[in-house]
């Protein structure tokens, strides 16, 4: 059988319904295509693209500088694994270093896997610097994180779907309220083994929360004072997201260990890495740890030209200019709206609160709405609805966009 003839919506969605395991419940838009700020299903309707692939494709869908690294490489060299060098790593490293301002870099390949990472890291220094206890090491963590899916990951979530039945848990982490300063301090003072404080720099998927002003240079400041590692998981909030190249940066904040996945190719290719200096990344050694797939050729060509599209086309700034202007923009609707209650956000990742319960469907049947009228977002939990557009739209396009935001959501009213 021909597998890659083009399907129709519904034939697609029949053989995911049959053949793929049911781990997600995607919205009902079958894509087939996608180029810059737009993606088209497979009856050929166009689309504003309002999730990125979750900040996955901050570069726009099918960069044509990224894909050409991608295929020039995947005519070369796809794979040596790490028993041997290639040529494209070290360039990679050597340009991710330099453009993040840490002396090393672990390739890894999803953002779990580099979360994880960061955490083996994390406990090694530990016992071999801070001189804890071995099997002792705890590392702080917020209420309502998202780091991935992994055992230990979930082991740390307090979100029942992702965490329930799949025990036992891993041990060694603190949950503290996110965006307090006095639980971060006081778990610090009354705990002489922490190792490390993994936090996300604006809570992506418990709803796009943005810190207090000021809070993430305090919390590395407390870090710095008790000796444990700041540990900055921006895979969803870096590579010009909220407005900066990272987060971190509107603090000028420099976390101990970076994090970062998804755009980190464009949405083009699995890639992660973590970053730190010596200091830190020595504590790793031959067989500690590693990947097939990890810092593998196309994947350092792919991020190099990645990296270098954020920088070339200045995505931050117009991050920070387009997102302004989005929640000034929605703000004014808010001001007579009786559905949507708040917009919130840094850059252009942003979400809106709808005027309903949690457990409505509102959001949903907004997005599905919002889908007809030619715009897909979807709802990260309840009554939040995220917008995320890739970073290259152009101000006309954006405020299409809002006017095609706020007269779906006047359907509501
Ligand atoms: C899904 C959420 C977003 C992340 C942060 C690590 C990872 C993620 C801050 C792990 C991944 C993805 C996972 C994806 C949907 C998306 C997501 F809804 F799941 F929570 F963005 F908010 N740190 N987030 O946001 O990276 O292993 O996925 O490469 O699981 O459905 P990954």
């Amino acid at each position: 059988m021909a597998v890659l003839k083009q399907l129709t919506s519904n034939k697609a969605i029949a053989l995911e319904d049959k053949y793929g395991a049911h781990n997600y419940h995607p919205l009902p838009v079958v894509l087939s295509k996608g180029k810059g700020v737009f993606v088209w299903d497979a009856e050929g309707k166009k689309y504003y693209d309002f999730l990125s692939a979750y900040s996955a494709v901050n570069q726009g869908h099918c960069h044509p500088k990224i894909i050409e690294a991608l295929t020039n490489q995947a005519q070369n060299l796809t794979l040596t694994s790490r028993a041997f060098y290639n040529d494209m790593l070290g360039q990679y490293e050597k340009f991710a270093c330099e453009l993040f301002g840490f002396d090393k870099l672990l390739p890894m390949n999803t953002g779990a896997e580099a979360v994880e990472t960061a955490l083996k890291i994390t406990r090694k220094w530990a016992y071999e610097v801070k001189n804890i206890p071995e099997n002792e090491a705890k590392v702080i963590v917020c209420e309502n994180n998202f780091h991935g899916r992994t055992t230990t990951i979930i082991s740390f979530s307090n979100d029942p779907v992702a965490r329930e039945n799949f025990g036992p848990y891993t041990k060694g982490f603190i949950k503290i309220e996110y965006d307090n300063l006095n639980a971060l301090e006081n778990t610090l003072k009354t705990n002489p083994n922490i190792a490390g404080f993994l936090v996300e720099p604006i809570q992506g998927e418990a709803g796009v929360y943005v810190p207090s002003e000021n809070y993430l240079a305090k919390a590395k400041d407390l870090c710095k004072q008790y000796n444990v590692l700041f540990i900055a998981d921006e895979v969803q909030t870096g590579i010009a997201r909220t407005g900066k190249l990272l987060a971190v940066d509107h603090e000028n904040v420099k976390p101990d260990i970076l994090i970062l996945g998804k755009a980190l190719s464009g949405g083009v290719y699995p890639v992660s890495a973590v970053l730190a200096n010596d200091t830190i990344m020595h504590v790793i050694k031959p067989g500690n740890h590693g990947s097939t797939f990890g810092g593998n050729p196309i994947a350092a060509a792919v991020a190099i030209a990645a990296l270098k599209v954020i920088k070339d086309e200045k995505l931050a700034i117009n991050a920070q200019v387009l997102g302004n202007l989005f929640r000034e923009e929605l703000n004014t609707y808010i001001k007579t709206s009786n559905i949507a209650s708040l917009v919130r956000g840094k850059g252009l990742l942003n979400a809106i609160v709808i005027n309903d319960d949690d457990d409505s469907d509102t959001a949903w049947n907004i997005c599905l709405a919002l889908r007809d009228n030619g715009l897909l977002a979807k709802p990260t939990h309840g009554n939040i609805i995220r917008f995320a557009p890739p970073l290259v739209m152009t101000k006309e396009q954006l405020l299409e966009c809002v006017s095609i935001i706020t007269s779906t959501l006047k359907e509501f009213e």
